[in-house]
């Protein structure tokens, strides 16, 4: 028996998108779903009780960024990863490839793994498919993800093709490093660039290992949003129905919507969390910059429609002093909107699947909402 298992609940009569469970170790998850980040072990200044009362069922962590500093050996000790954050509900962690390979000219790829050095102390380290597997073992993460390549954008298809072979080859090798399979399920990640014929092997390769649960990766990466659904459009419908498809690193509002109606059943995303520390809101009339010299004296709520902590209780005026003074609470006030606004979008999604209207839910929210972001 895998870890995880989805139960496809219905399909949209108006759309690809599908209405789902997915039943983890630490419980069920109602798809299609946004995963808060919470890169270094907590989503930055919010503490578990916060998340769970603004909606959160999962959040994503990052194998890189523990393996670097407490280190998974710590980690472990203390009881795995819920345990040492506090947090019981399922963890979903990202394997490092992607955290890696942004790290530019401090990384060098071979077939074997990628050497990289620390983005703290500049220390030299090694990361493999076999050590990604070992650390996520060690993390105890309900699901892992596969150690990838993410291909730049623009790259040529030459490169792309190499990329995503080794990429294959790799996930060979984290299904047969992978222990505790009982507990922790290993999602594989599709790859192939902008390549119809590439993400078609690509596709093909990957679902040979019979995995609980599939990814697109290698978007959002500075392609035009139009590619990116054009990808989408002829890579979903490759991928098994009876599984979760994931579509990493996507979370405007506007994206989550296009990817839901394609078929995709979960997201994670930085985008709600970092624009709050720099003062910007995602509200239901689009982007708030609250920082912006003309909410001084608006004494209404961030957005009006929002029923969160912070909109019940605060202004704009008040958040603005707050960003210009650099207080800590301005972060932990628009962290709590912005995540609950995505939340409750994709509740609002759920509800729309359920009834067969979401397309007309689309139009409604971009309407009101722009294309901004
Ligand atoms: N691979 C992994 N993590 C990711 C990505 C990927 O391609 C992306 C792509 N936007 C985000 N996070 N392992
Ligand atoms: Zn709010």
């Amino acid at each position: 028996m895998s870890a995880v298992r989805y139960e496809l609940i219905k399909t949209c009569k108006q759309s690809g998108a599908r209405l789902g469970r997915l039943h983890t170790p630490h419980g069920v998850i109602e798809t299609p779903i946004f995963m808060p980040v919470g890169t270094q072990a907590t989503v930055k200044s919010m503490t578990p009780e916060e998340l769970k009362e603004i909606g959160s069922q999962i959040i994503l962590s990052n194998t890189y960024h523990l393996y670097m500093r407490p280190g998974h050996d710590l980690v472990k000790e203390a009881g795995g990863l819920h345990k040492f954050m506090n947090w019981d509900k399922p963890i979903l962690t990202d394997s490092g490839g992607f955290q890696v390979f942004s790290l530019g000219p401090l990384r060098k790829i071979t077939e074997e793994g990628v050497n990289f050095r620390s983005h703290i102390d500049g220390s030299k380290h090694f990361i493999s498919p076999e050590k990604a597997m070992e650390i996520q073992n060690a993390l105890g993460s309900d699901i892992m993800m596969a150690f990838d390549e993410c291909a730049p954008y623009p790259a040529d298809r030459d490169y792309v093709k190499k990329s995503l072979e080794r990429t294959t080859r790799w996930l060979h090798r984290c299904k047969e490093a992978h222990k505790n399979t009982e507990n922790q399920a290993l999602f594989g990640i599709i790859q192939g660039g902008m390549y119809k014929d590439l993400r078609e092997q690509s596709a093909k390769e990957i679902l040979e290992l019979d995995l609980p649960g599939y990814a697109v990766g290698g978007l959002s990466v500075g392609e035009p949003k139009d590619l990116m659904y054009e990808v989408l459009d002829y890579t979903v419908p490759l991928m098994p129905e009876n599984k979760p498809r994931y579509l990493m690193g996507v979370g405007s509002p506007d994206d989550l919507l296009e990817g839901v109606i394609r078929g995709i059943d979960m997201f994670d995303c930085v985008l709600p969390t970092r624009i709050a520390r720099n003062g910007t809101a995602m509200t239901s009339e689009g982007k708030v910059v609250v920082r912006n010299a003309k909410y001084a004296r608006d004494f209404s709520p961030l957005d009006p429609e929002c029923d969160c902590y912070c909109c019940k209780n605060y202004t704009r005026g008040y958040i603005r002093h707050l960003v210009k003074a650099n207080e800590i609470l301005a972060s932990r006030l628009i962290t709590t909107h912005n995540l609950h606004f995505l939340l409750k979008l994709m509740e609002q999604v759920r509800e729309a699947i359920r009834e067969d209207r979401l397309l007309d839910f689309k139009d409604e929210f971009f309407k009101k909402y722009g294309y901004e972001l």
